[in-house]
């Protein structure tokens, strides 16, 4: 008694759990018909990449058939999806793209 971090002298913090938001990772898919310079063009302009960066990661795509091109919150990645797709649609690409909870 008269020890608040117990009888055994032994002191336990706790850490209070700060609550992140849950992150989702934006995915490319490859298709056969999609061309190579349009999805370049979509990961510069939608992505902030380099040429050389989305040249990069339209390869892995193509020969890989996805990667991740980019992590954000709910409603970041929901609007990239959402303009990735109407901006493919547009052009009358299959191009897809979609996202998923890390
Ligand atoms: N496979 C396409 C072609 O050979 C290129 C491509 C790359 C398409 C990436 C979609 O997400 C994609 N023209």
């Amino acid at each position: 008694s008269g020890d608040p971090e117990g009888e055994t002298g032994v002191i336990t913090k706790t850490k209070p759990k700060t609550q992140r938001p849950p992150l989702y990772k934006v995915l490319l898919l490859n298709d056969d018909y999609t061309p190579m310079e349009f999805v370049v063009h979509v990961l510069e302009r939608f992505f902030g990449m380099s040429h050389a960066q989305a040249f990069e990661i339209m390869l892995v795509v193509h020969k890989k058939g996805v990667a991740v091109v980019g992590v954000f919150s709910f409603e970041v990645a929901e609007t990239k999806v959402a303009q990735v797709m109407d901006f493919a649609r547009r052009h009358q690409h299959p191009l897809q793209c979609t996202m998923e909870k890390e």
